[in-house]
Protein backbone atom coordinates (compact mmCIF):
# COMPACT_ATOMS: atom_id res chain seq x y z
CA UNK A 1 0.00 0.00 0.00
CA UNK A 2 1.39 3.17 -0.36
CA UNK A 3 0.59 3.74 -3.49
CA UNK A 4 2.05 6.97 -4.68
CA UNK A 5 -0.24 7.48 -6.77
CA UNK A 6 -0.29 6.47 -10.18
CA UNK A 7 -1.65 3.49 -10.27
CA UNK A 8 -2.86 0.58 -12.12
CA UNK A 9 -2.02 -2.29 -14.09
CA UNK A 10 -4.91 -0.96 -15.65
CA UNK A 11 -3.51 2.08 -17.10
CA UNK A 12 -5.84 3.94 -17.35
CA UNK A 13 -6.33 7.73 -16.77
CA UNK A 14 -9.26 8.79 -15.45
CA UNK A 15 -11.19 12.19 -14.91
CA UNK A 16 -12.76 12.44 -12.10
CA UNK A 17 -14.09 15.46 -10.48
CA UNK A 18 -12.25 15.59 -7.31
CA UNK A 19 -9.07 13.99 -8.59
CA UNK A 20 -5.86 15.59 -9.46
CA UNK A 21 -3.58 13.70 -11.16
CA UNK A 22 -1.07 11.10 -10.27
CA UNK A 23 2.10 11.38 -9.51
CA UNK A 24 2.46 11.96 -13.26
CA UNK A 25 3.31 8.21 -14.19
CA UNK A 26 1.16 5.93 -15.68
CA UNK A 27 -1.99 6.31 -15.25
CA UNK A 28 -4.86 6.00 -13.90
CA UNK A 29 -6.13 7.80 -11.01
CA UNK A 30 -5.33 11.17 -10.18
CA UNK A 31 -5.04 13.18 -7.26
CA UNK A 32 -2.26 15.03 -6.61
CA UNK A 33 1.22 13.08 -6.54
CA UNK A 34 1.73 15.18 -3.07
CA UNK A 35 -1.08 13.92 -1.71
CA UNK A 36 -0.93 10.30 -2.60
CA UNK A 37 2.95 9.88 -1.29
CA UNK A 38 1.98 11.18 2.26
CA UNK A 39 -1.38 9.30 2.25
CA UNK A 40 -1.92 6.29 0.75
CA UNK A 41 -0.51 3.31 0.66
CA UNK A 42 -0.20 0.95 -2.06
CA UNK A 43 1.84 1.71 -4.94
CA UNK A 44 1.94 0.74 -8.80
CA UNK A 45 1.95 -1.60 -10.11
CA UNK A 46 1.82 -1.81 -13.90
CA UNK A 47 2.10 -4.01 -16.04
CA UNK A 48 2.36 -1.90 -18.97
CA UNK A 49 4.73 -3.82 -21.34
CA UNK A 50 6.27 -1.02 -22.43
CA UNK A 51 9.10 -0.82 -25.08
CA UNK A 52 12.69 -1.84 -24.32
CA UNK A 53 14.94 0.97 -22.58
CA UNK A 54 18.54 1.43 -23.66
CA UNK A 55 20.91 -0.09 -20.81
CA UNK A 56 22.69 2.44 -18.51
CA UNK A 57 25.68 4.22 -19.90
CA UNK A 58 29.00 3.93 -18.38
CA UNK A 59 28.57 7.21 -16.95
CA UNK A 60 25.33 7.09 -15.87
CA UNK A 61 26.28 3.72 -14.09
CA UNK A 62 29.30 5.95 -12.08
CA UNK A 63 26.99 8.25 -10.91
CA UNK A 64 24.59 5.19 -9.98
CA UNK A 65 27.32 3.71 -7.68
CA UNK A 66 28.20 6.68 -6.34
CA UNK A 67 24.95 7.44 -5.29
CA UNK A 68 24.80 4.06 -4.02
CA UNK A 69 27.96 4.88 -1.44
CA UNK A 70 26.54 7.51 -0.41
CA UNK A 71 23.55 6.10 0.62
CA UNK A 72 25.06 3.07 1.85
CA UNK A 73 26.57 5.80 4.89
CA UNK A 74 23.11 6.90 5.52
CA UNK A 75 21.63 3.12 5.50
CA UNK A 76 24.11 2.34 7.71
CA UNK A 77 23.54 5.02 10.17
CA UNK A 78 20.25 3.86 10.27
CA UNK A 79 20.20 0.45 11.44
CA UNK A 80 21.16 -1.12 8.29
CA UNK A 81 23.94 -3.67 8.51
CA UNK A 82 26.87 -3.88 6.24
CA UNK A 83 26.03 -7.82 5.04
CA UNK A 84 22.48 -6.62 4.31
CA UNK A 85 22.88 -3.75 2.57
CA UNK A 86 25.68 -5.52 0.51
CA UNK A 87 23.36 -8.82 -0.04
CA UNK A 88 20.55 -6.55 -1.28
CA UNK A 89 22.37 -4.59 -3.45
CA UNK A 90 24.39 -7.39 -5.16
CA UNK A 91 23.69 -7.17 -9.14
CA UNK A 92 21.50 -4.20 -8.69
CA UNK A 93 21.52 -1.36 -11.75
CA UNK A 94 20.22 1.67 -12.71
CA UNK A 95 16.77 0.37 -14.69
CA UNK A 96 16.27 2.77 -17.48
CA UNK A 97 12.84 1.43 -18.07
CA UNK A 98 12.04 2.60 -13.91
CA UNK A 99 12.81 5.49 -15.20
CA UNK A 100 10.76 5.77 -18.09
CA UNK A 101 7.88 4.84 -16.54
CA UNK A 102 8.10 7.41 -13.85
CA UNK A 103 8.54 10.03 -16.32
CA UNK A 104 5.56 9.40 -18.53
CA UNK A 105 2.15 11.56 -18.37
CA UNK A 106 -0.71 10.72 -19.88
CA UNK A 107 -1.79 12.74 -22.13
CA UNK A 108 -5.15 11.00 -22.98
CA UNK A 109 -7.05 9.82 -19.58
CA UNK A 110 -10.32 7.93 -19.76
CA UNK A 111 -14.09 9.04 -18.17
CA UNK A 112 -14.69 7.71 -14.26
CA UNK A 113 -17.47 4.86 -16.71
CA UNK A 114 -14.60 3.66 -18.91
CA UNK A 115 -12.37 2.87 -15.88
CA UNK A 116 -15.04 1.95 -13.63
CA UNK A 117 -16.49 -1.12 -16.78
CA UNK A 118 -13.26 -1.91 -16.45
CA UNK A 119 -12.15 -2.20 -12.97
CA UNK A 120 -15.44 -3.95 -12.65
CA UNK A 121 -15.68 -5.99 -15.36
CA UNK A 122 -18.00 -9.08 -15.45
CA UNK A 123 -14.94 -11.02 -15.97
CA UNK A 124 -13.50 -9.03 -12.82
CA UNK A 125 -16.79 -9.69 -10.95
CA UNK A 126 -16.78 -13.47 -12.03
CA UNK A 127 -13.23 -14.63 -11.26
CA UNK A 128 -13.43 -12.53 -7.82
CA UNK A 129 -16.33 -14.31 -7.06
CA UNK A 130 -14.29 -17.92 -7.67
CA UNK A 131 -11.16 -16.28 -5.54
CA UNK A 132 -14.31 -15.57 -2.52
CA UNK A 133 -15.50 -18.71 -2.24
CA UNK A 134 -11.98 -21.11 -2.64
CA UNK A 135 -10.48 -18.71 -0.10
CA UNK A 136 -13.54 -18.67 2.09
CA UNK A 137 -12.70 -19.77 5.16
CA UNK A 138 -9.59 -17.47 5.24
CA UNK A 139 -12.01 -14.85 4.38
CA UNK A 140 -13.95 -15.10 7.08
CA UNK A 141 -11.57 -15.48 9.66
CA UNK A 142 -9.84 -12.25 8.39
CA UNK A 143 -13.29 -10.71 8.38
CA UNK A 144 -13.78 -11.83 12.19
CA UNK A 145 -10.27 -10.96 12.91
CA UNK A 146 -10.29 -7.45 11.73
CA UNK A 147 -14.04 -6.64 11.46
CA UNK A 148 -13.49 -5.72 7.43
CA UNK A 149 -15.51 -6.68 5.35
CA UNK A 150 -14.20 -9.64 2.76
CA UNK A 151 -15.91 -8.26 -0.19
CA UNK A 152 -13.66 -5.16 0.73
CA UNK A 153 -10.64 -7.18 1.01
CA UNK A 154 -11.45 -9.12 -2.09
CA UNK A 155 -11.79 -6.44 -4.06
CA UNK A 156 -8.45 -4.36 -3.47
CA UNK A 157 -6.87 -7.51 -4.44
CA UNK A 158 -9.02 -7.93 -7.49
CA UNK A 159 -7.74 -3.80 -8.04
CA UNK A 160 -4.47 -4.17 -7.15
CA UNK A 161 -3.46 -7.08 -8.67
CA UNK A 162 -5.84 -9.22 -10.49
CA UNK A 163 -6.20 -11.40 -7.87
CA UNK A 164 -2.58 -11.57 -7.70
CA UNK A 165 -2.29 -12.20 -11.20
CA UNK A 166 0.40 -9.52 -12.07
CA UNK A 167 2.47 -8.77 -8.77
CA UNK A 168 4.99 -7.21 -11.01
CA UNK A 169 8.45 -8.88 -11.06
CA UNK A 170 10.93 -5.65 -10.56
CA UNK A 171 13.64 -5.84 -8.01
CA UNK A 172 11.93 -4.20 -5.16
CA UNK A 173 15.38 -2.54 -4.28
CA UNK A 174 16.58 -2.01 -7.84
CA UNK A 175 13.37 -0.21 -8.67
CA UNK A 176 13.32 2.15 -5.62
CA UNK A 177 17.15 2.69 -6.04
CA UNK A 178 16.55 3.79 -9.67
CA UNK A 179 13.81 6.51 -8.22
CA UNK A 180 16.06 7.57 -5.25
CA UNK A 181 19.57 7.84 -8.06
CA UNK A 182 16.85 9.91 -10.51
CA UNK A 183 15.96 12.26 -7.64
CA UNK A 184 12.57 13.29 -8.98
CA UNK A 185 10.75 11.51 -5.47
CA UNK A 186 14.33 10.91 -3.90
CA UNK A 187 13.12 11.77 -0.26
CA UNK A 188 10.14 9.08 -0.67
CA UNK A 189 12.27 6.70 -3.09
CA UNK A 190 15.26 6.49 -0.15
CA UNK A 191 12.46 5.93 2.59
CA UNK A 192 10.78 3.15 1.19
CA UNK A 193 14.01 1.79 0.63
CA UNK A 194 15.20 2.11 4.12
CA UNK A 195 12.13 0.35 5.01
CA UNK A 196 12.97 -2.18 2.01
CA UNK A 197 16.11 -2.70 4.01
CA UNK A 198 14.55 -3.47 7.10
CA UNK A 199 11.93 -5.90 5.70
CA UNK A 200 14.77 -8.07 3.90
CA UNK A 201 17.30 -7.77 7.56
CA UNK A 202 14.49 -8.82 9.81
CA UNK A 203 14.35 -12.29 7.62
CA UNK A 204 10.88 -12.35 5.88
CA UNK A 205 12.03 -12.42 2.24
CA UNK A 206 14.97 -12.57 0.56
CA UNK A 207 16.18 -9.83 -1.97
CA UNK A 208 15.51 -12.23 -5.01
CA UNK A 209 11.79 -13.12 -3.79
CA UNK A 210 11.53 -9.34 -3.05
CA UNK A 211 9.89 -8.38 -6.14
CA UNK A 212 6.81 -6.04 -7.61
CA UNK A 213 5.65 -3.04 -9.89
CA UNK A 214 8.54 -0.86 -10.66
CA UNK A 215 7.76 1.89 -7.75
CA UNK A 216 8.20 -0.31 -5.13
CA UNK A 217 4.49 -2.12 -4.35
CA UNK A 218 5.15 -5.81 -3.24
CA UNK A 219 3.10 -8.97 -3.04
CA UNK A 220 -0.88 -9.66 -3.92
CA UNK A 221 -2.21 -6.24 -2.64
CA UNK A 222 0.93 -4.14 -3.65
CA UNK A 223 2.32 -2.27 0.04
CA UNK A 224 4.90 -0.07 0.02
CA UNK A 225 7.87 -1.19 2.31
CA UNK A 226 6.60 1.28 4.60
CA UNK A 227 3.08 0.34 5.08
CA UNK A 228 4.62 -3.44 5.36
CA UNK A 229 6.26 -2.46 8.20
CA UNK A 230 3.85 -1.21 9.60
CA UNK A 231 0.81 -3.38 8.66
CA UNK A 232 1.69 -6.56 7.24
CA UNK A 233 0.54 -9.90 9.25
CA UNK A 234 1.23 -13.43 9.92
CA UNK A 235 -1.95 -14.64 9.78
CA UNK A 236 -1.19 -17.97 8.22
CA UNK A 237 1.51 -18.45 11.83
CA UNK A 238 4.49 -19.24 9.87
CA UNK A 239 6.47 -16.81 11.88
CA UNK A 240 6.45 -14.80 8.42
CA UNK A 241 4.40 -11.99 6.96
CA UNK A 242 4.76 -13.64 4.08
CA UNK A 243 3.14 -11.06 1.28
CA UNK A 244 4.98 -12.59 -1.77
CA UNK A 245 4.02 -16.28 -1.93
CA UNK A 246 1.71 -17.57 -4.02
CA UNK A 247 -1.09 -18.48 -0.81
CA UNK A 248 -2.27 -14.93 -0.11
CA UNK A 249 -3.73 -14.93 3.17
CA UNK A 250 -0.66 -12.73 4.79
CA UNK A 251 -1.29 -9.84 2.17
CA UNK A 252 -5.12 -10.38 2.39
CA UNK A 253 -4.80 -10.55 6.30
CA UNK A 254 -2.55 -7.54 5.96
CA UNK A 255 -4.81 -5.37 3.76
CA UNK A 256 -7.76 -5.86 6.13
CA UNK A 257 -5.51 -4.68 9.01
CA UNK A 258 -4.68 -1.53 7.19
CA UNK A 259 -8.31 -0.66 6.40
CA UNK A 260 -8.78 -2.02 9.78
CA UNK A 261 -6.04 1.18 11.28
CA UNK A 262 -7.70 3.50 9.45
CA UNK A 263 -11.40 3.18 11.14
CA UNK A 264 -13.09 0.49 8.32
CA UNK A 265 -16.67 0.21 9.68
CA UNK A 266 -17.49 -3.16 9.28
CA UNK A 267 -20.96 -3.91 7.19
CA UNK A 268 -21.14 -0.23 6.33
CA UNK A 269 -21.26 0.83 2.58
CA UNK A 270 -18.97 2.77 0.95
CA UNK A 271 -21.79 5.04 -0.47
CA UNK A 272 -25.19 4.86 -1.82
CA UNK A 273 -26.71 6.00 -5.06
CA UNK A 274 -28.53 8.96 -4.43
CA UNK A 275 -31.27 11.34 -6.49
CA UNK A 276 -30.86 14.83 -5.86
CA UNK A 277 -33.55 17.50 -5.46
CA UNK A 278 -34.08 19.65 -8.41
CA UNK A 279 -33.23 22.80 -6.84
CA UNK A 280 -30.14 21.07 -4.93
CA UNK A 281 -26.70 23.27 -4.59
CA UNK A 282 -24.11 21.11 -6.14
CA UNK A 283 -21.36 23.81 -4.20
CA UNK A 284 -22.25 21.63 -1.54
CA UNK A 285 -21.23 18.75 -3.47
CA UNK A 286 -18.03 18.23 -2.36
CA UNK A 287 -15.89 15.40 -0.63
CA UNK A 288 -14.81 18.00 2.12
CA UNK A 289 -18.40 18.70 2.74
CA UNK A 290 -19.05 16.12 5.25
CA UNK A 291 -22.42 16.40 7.14
CA UNK A 292 -24.83 14.46 9.14
CA UNK A 293 -27.36 12.11 7.33
CA UNK A 294 -30.59 14.80 8.81
CA UNK A 295 -28.57 17.52 7.06
CA UNK A 296 -28.55 15.91 3.52
CA UNK A 297 -32.49 14.26 4.17
CA UNK A 298 -33.52 18.23 4.75
CA UNK A 299 -32.36 19.24 1.82
CA UNK A 300 -34.41 16.37 0.02
CA UNK A 301 -31.42 14.14 -0.65
CA UNK A 302 -32.80 10.95 -0.96
CA UNK A 303 -31.73 6.94 -2.08
CA UNK A 304 -32.17 6.47 -5.81
CA UNK A 305 -35.03 4.29 -5.33
CA UNK A 306 -36.49 7.18 -3.29
CA UNK A 307 -35.82 5.76 -0.20
CA UNK A 308 -34.78 8.19 3.05
CA UNK A 309 -30.63 8.03 2.90
CA UNK A 310 -29.35 5.94 5.42
CA UNK A 311 -27.52 6.71 8.47
CA UNK A 312 -23.92 5.15 8.50
CA UNK A 313 -22.34 8.56 10.50
CA UNK A 314 -21.19 12.19 8.20
CA UNK A 315 -21.80 11.61 4.84
CA UNK A 316 -20.79 13.83 1.77
CA UNK A 317 -22.00 13.71 -1.66
CA UNK A 318 -20.25 13.27 -4.60
CA UNK A 319 -20.57 13.99 -8.48
CA UNK A 320 -18.33 12.35 -10.17
CA UNK A 321 -19.56 12.77 -13.64
CA UNK A 322 -21.63 16.42 -13.39
CA UNK A 323 -25.05 16.33 -12.81
CA UNK A 324 -26.20 14.10 -15.72
CA UNK A 325 -24.59 11.63 -14.36
CA UNK A 326 -24.89 8.49 -10.93
CA UNK A 327 -24.54 10.61 -7.70
CA UNK A 328 -23.46 9.42 -4.28
CA UNK A 329 -24.06 9.88 -0.52
CA UNK A 330 -20.05 8.39 0.67
CA UNK A 331 -19.61 7.26 3.97
CA UNK A 332 -16.53 7.11 5.66
CA UNK A 333 -15.59 3.74 4.37
CA UNK A 334 -14.99 5.70 1.28
CA UNK A 335 -12.08 7.64 2.72
CA UNK A 336 -10.51 4.63 4.41
CA UNK A 337 -10.29 3.20 1.25
CA UNK A 338 -8.90 6.54 -0.10
CA UNK A 339 -6.27 6.12 2.20
CA UNK A 340 -5.46 2.62 0.33
CA UNK A 341 -4.78 4.62 -2.64
CA UNK A 342 -5.51 8.34 -2.89
CA UNK A 343 -7.97 9.06 -5.80
CA UNK A 344 -11.68 9.05 -6.02
CA UNK A 345 -11.64 7.07 -8.93
CA UNK A 346 -10.32 4.12 -7.21
CA UNK A 347 -12.32 4.24 -4.15
CA UNK A 348 -15.39 4.16 -6.27
CA UNK A 349 -13.79 1.11 -7.82
CA UNK A 350 -13.01 -0.79 -4.80
CA UNK A 351 -16.05 -0.35 -3.37
CA UNK A 352 -18.60 -0.81 -6.75
CA UNK A 353 -16.52 -4.11 -7.10
CA UNK A 354 -16.77 -4.88 -3.67
CA UNK A 355 -20.67 -4.49 -4.13
CA UNK A 356 -20.63 -6.61 -7.30
CA UNK A 357 -19.01 -9.36 -5.73
CA UNK A 358 -21.76 -9.32 -3.18
CA UNK A 359 -24.40 -9.63 -6.26
CA UNK A 360 -25.24 -5.63 -6.62
CA UNK A 361 -25.33 -4.44 -10.05
CA UNK A 362 -24.91 -1.46 -11.69
CA UNK A 363 -25.46 2.03 -11.04
CA UNK A 364 -28.99 3.00 -11.56
CA UNK A 365 -28.53 6.43 -13.44
CA UNK A 366 -26.79 6.40 -16.56
CA UNK A 367 -23.29 7.83 -16.89
CA UNK A 368 -23.15 10.41 -19.71
CA UNK A 369 -21.18 8.39 -21.72
CA UNK A 370 -21.59 10.86 -24.95
CA UNK A 371 -19.26 13.23 -23.04
CA UNK A 372 -15.44 12.59 -24.62
CA UNK A 373 -12.69 12.89 -21.67
CA UNK A 374 -10.54 15.76 -22.23
CA UNK A 375 -6.93 15.31 -22.99
CA UNK A 376 -4.06 16.59 -20.62
CA UNK A 377 -3.76 19.55 -23.27
CA UNK A 378 -7.31 20.47 -23.23
CA UNK A 379 -7.52 20.33 -19.52
CA UNK A 380 -3.98 22.80 -19.18
CA UNK A 381 -5.84 25.34 -21.79
CA UNK A 382 -8.90 24.96 -19.53
CA UNK A 383 -7.37 25.88 -16.29
CA UNK A 384 -5.64 28.60 -18.81
CA UNK A 385 -9.00 30.28 -20.03
CA UNK A 386 -10.35 29.55 -16.30
CA UNK A 387 -7.78 31.52 -14.46
CA UNK A 388 -7.34 34.32 -17.51
CA UNK A 389 -11.27 35.38 -16.62
CA UNK A 390 -10.58 35.85 -12.85
CA UNK A 391 -11.31 32.08 -12.03
CA UNK A 392 -8.37 30.91 -10.21
CA UNK A 393 -7.22 27.54 -10.54
CA UNK A 394 -4.03 27.82 -8.77
CA UNK A 395 -1.90 26.25 -11.13
CA UNK A 396 -1.90 24.67 -14.39
CA UNK A 397 -0.92 21.12 -14.35
CA UNK A 398 -3.45 19.91 -16.35
CA UNK A 399 -4.94 17.92 -13.65
CA UNK A 400 -8.51 18.79 -12.27
CA UNK A 401 -8.43 18.87 -9.04
CA UNK A 402 -9.96 20.54 -5.99
CA UNK A 403 -9.04 24.04 -6.93
CA UNK A 404 -9.77 23.91 -10.75
CA UNK A 405 -13.09 22.43 -9.46
CA UNK A 406 -13.61 25.27 -7.58
CA UNK A 407 -12.76 27.83 -10.43
CA UNK A 408 -15.66 25.69 -12.12
CA UNK A 409 -18.23 26.24 -9.80
CA UNK A 410 -17.52 29.97 -9.74
CA UNK A 411 -17.85 30.13 -13.51
CA UNK A 412 -20.49 28.48 -13.66
CA UNK A 413 -22.20 30.15 -11.25
CA UNK A 414 -21.49 33.60 -12.55
CA UNK A 415 -23.07 32.48 -15.85
CA UNK A 416 -26.05 30.88 -13.48
CA UNK A 417 -25.63 26.93 -14.55
CA UNK A 418 -25.82 24.43 -12.29
CA UNK A 419 -22.50 24.46 -10.22
CA UNK A 420 -21.58 20.96 -10.62
CA UNK A 421 -17.72 21.57 -11.15
CA UNK A 422 -17.73 19.22 -14.39
CA UNK A 423 -14.70 19.84 -16.57
CA UNK A 424 -16.75 18.64 -19.68
CA UNK A 425 -15.88 18.91 -23.44
CA UNK A 426 -18.83 21.56 -23.56
CA UNK A 427 -17.51 23.91 -20.94
CA UNK A 428 -14.29 24.18 -23.02
CA UNK A 429 -15.95 25.10 -25.66
CA UNK A 430 -18.57 27.71 -23.57
CA UNK A 431 -14.79 29.42 -22.17
CA UNK A 432 -13.30 29.19 -26.25
CA UNK A 433 -16.27 31.42 -27.16
CA1 LIG B 1 2.87 -16.13 7.25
Amino acid sequence: MLKPTYISALVLGVILSGCTSAANTAPVTTESAKDSAKTSTTANKTSTPAAKTRPPTATEMADFNTWRQQFRVQALNKGITPATFDAAFKGVKLDNQVIKLDGSQAEFTRQIWEYLDTATSTTRVTTGREKWKSLEKTLSAIEARYNVDAKVVVSVWGMETNYGSYRGNTSTIAGLATLAFEGRRRTFAEAELIGALKILQAGDVTPERMRGSWAGAMGHTQFMPTSYLQYAQDFNGDGKRDIWSEDPTDALASTAAYLARFGWQHKAPWGVEIKLPQNFDYTTADQSNLKPVAYWRERGVKTITGQPLPDFGDAAILVPAGAHGPVFAIFKNFKVIRRYNNATSYAMAVGHLADKLDGAGEFVASWPREERALSRSEKVALQKMLTAKGFDTKGVDGVIGPNSINAIRAYQQSKQQVADGYASASLLEQLKR
